[in-house]
């Protein structure tokens, strides 16, 4: 076939290193960014068989996120956001790993096993962050898709956002401190800025003039160690956000009049938006169901709220948003958001009918019309494909004018369970297996039993270990009733995994 010398071509031009072996992981392929020209030609051929199979339009995004600059990394997405089915990861893992004169019998295998074909058009979008390395490693997942015959259109179509916030002028908490990780999400608020003054006044840091993506600032740097990002200054009280760097991710906080730093994460974000829907729901008279998608990392004084004080449908799923979105797409409302601000509400076809046909009820009263109208807006203010700061950012922002709300109120709907989180180095993180929703280690042997009697020692303790999909590192999380208990839980664990999962370097240190 015609297509296939083609392959042998180009591919030629993006040499896989011998040897070389990566793995589709958490969010696609992510290591440092001179190991990735072959994958990103191979996934644009990946993608160009996938929207010919599937006849629609593939992302295929090039970036590493909250990962240090020198990084880069590439996923591909499905029309509405979906992150890619189990079996196309495993493709994609093949058609990485094939050995330069294997690469056209692996595409060839892809293209039988999904019986694709070949003759059908093909379009895929290309999109990238700010790193240094995109623009190249974008021209290469360009090469890929030409090598298969397929299209990648300029422009992608953004959905719309009705910025909510600018219809409530009574409320005088309007100004909003935006760290925008020196990334792609800094760029897009200084162009919208304007368009939002009148509703919210933005000051925007690490806007990108001279900082460095994700260094001391971004949503991961103020999750992760618990701290505003390095070079902001802000008054007490004051209400703070930050992206991370390709801005799929969003975490709010404040310091108040003792310079406490006070984190509102995921988890408080979800809160807010799933009591602003709950209370809409009640008073529309909609009988819609409403679930809460976390995953092992959310913090227990947050589930514990929204199960016996909400009163609203839990789920715990995997780390990684594929997972999390699949699970909220089984209700009429579903809202999921990973602790560390990756998340977004999913409204079912039958919801959005619903809401609309009582918004346009000439004979619903005042109330319930109001309610509707809210939904709505909140329906078109949210963006329902995966991941995206700033339409999250704009629902948070309107939620909390419309009710009127401070951060600090927000803050105190429940409070959080001291926690840390830790990273240890393993000669290979495979050999961590994990079950219920990644919460229990199945391998390596002792390992979760030691976890087990170092959580009796502490009060309201809870802890897990697993293998990062983004890092090269496995992840540590615990959770109790004081910091010093939670710091010290996470230590402990830290060298159970050392000690029983083969940690390299040295042997890590009491916080
Ligand atoms: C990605 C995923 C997230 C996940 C995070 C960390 O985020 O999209 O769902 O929580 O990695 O994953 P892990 O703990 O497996 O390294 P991002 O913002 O980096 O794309």
């Amino acid at each position: 076939m015609a297509e296939f010398q083609e392959v042998l071509k180009q591919s030629a031009l993006h040499p896989k290193p011998a040897g070389l072996c990566l793995q589709y992981g958490t969010a696609g392929f992510r290591t440092n960014a001179k190991q990735l020209d072959h994958i990103m030609f191979r996934m644009g051929m990946l993608a160009t068989l996938r929207s010919k199979k599937t006849q629609a339009t593939i992302g295929v995004m090039v970036t590493a996120s909250h990962n240090p600059e020198e990084d880069n990394g590439v996923k591909l997405v499905d029309p509405m956001g979906e992150m890619l089915t189990p079996a196309w990861e495993d493709y994609a893992t093949q058609l990485a790993n094939a050995e330069q004169d294997d690469l056209a019998r692996a595409v060839k295998e892809v293209i039988q096993k999904e019986a694709i074909d070949m003759s059908r058009e093909a379009n895929v979008f290309v999109g990238k962050d700010t790193r240094s390395s995109s623009p190249a490693l974008s021209q290469a997942v360009i090469d890929g898709v030409s090598a298969l015959g397929g299209h990648t259109p300029l422009h992608g179509l953004v959905s719309e956002h009705k910025g909510l916030c600018s219809t409530h002028q009574k409320y005088d908490q309007k100004h909003l401190c935006v760290d925008g990780a020196n990334g792609i999400g800094a760029l897009k608020v200084r162009e919208m800025e304007h368009h939002l003054q009148k509703g919210l006044q933005i000051s925007l840091f690490n806007d990108g003039s001279k900082g460095k993506l994700n260094h001391q600032c971004g949503a991961d740097f103020v999750k992760v160690q618990q701290k505003p990002p390095a070079d902001i200054e802000i008054n007490p009280g004051e209400r703070c956000c930050s992206f991370d760097g390709d801005a799929d991710r969003i975490v709010y906080y404040y310091t108040d009049s003792d310079g406490r730093f006070h984190l509102l994460d995921g988890d408080k974000i979800a809160t807010l938006i799933s009591t602003f829907l709950k209370e809409l729901l009640t008073q529309a008279g909609l009988d819609l169901n409403i679930a809460v998608v976390q995953t092992a990392y959310a913090n227990g004084s947050s589930t514990l709220y929204l199960e016996n004080t909400m009163k609203v449908i839990v789920k715990c799923t995997k780390t990684g948003v594929k997972h999390l979105h699949h699970e909220a797409q089984k209700f009429d409302i579903g809202v999921y958001f990973e602790a560390n601000g990756h998340g977004t509400v999913l409204f079912s076809q039958a919801a959005v009918e619903k809401i609309q046909q009582l918004a346009e009820d000439a004979n619903s009263d005042d109330t319930k019309k109001r309610a509707a109208l809210l939904l709505q807006s909140t329906v078109n203010v949210i963006n329902q494909t995966v991941g995206d700061a700033i339409s999250d950012m704009l629902l948070i922002e309107a939620i909390l004018a419309v009710r009127g709300m401070t951060v600090q109120q927000w803050d105190a709907m429940y409070t959080d369970l001291p926690n840390r989180q830790l990273k240890v180095k393993v000669s290979d993180r495979r050999v961590i297996d994990t079950t219920d929703a990644e919460r229990r280690a199945v391998s390596p042997a002792g390992l979760q039993d030691a976890i087990d009697s170092l959580v009796k020692k502490y009060r309201q303790a809870r802890s897990f270990v697993r293998p990062s999909g983004t890092e090269d590192v496995v992840r540590v999380y615990a959770e109790a009733e004081t910091q010093e208990s939670a710091d010290a839980l996470a230590h402990e664990v830290s060298l159970a995994v050392y000690r029983l999962a083969g940690g390299v370097g040295d042997e890590p240190k009491p916080l």
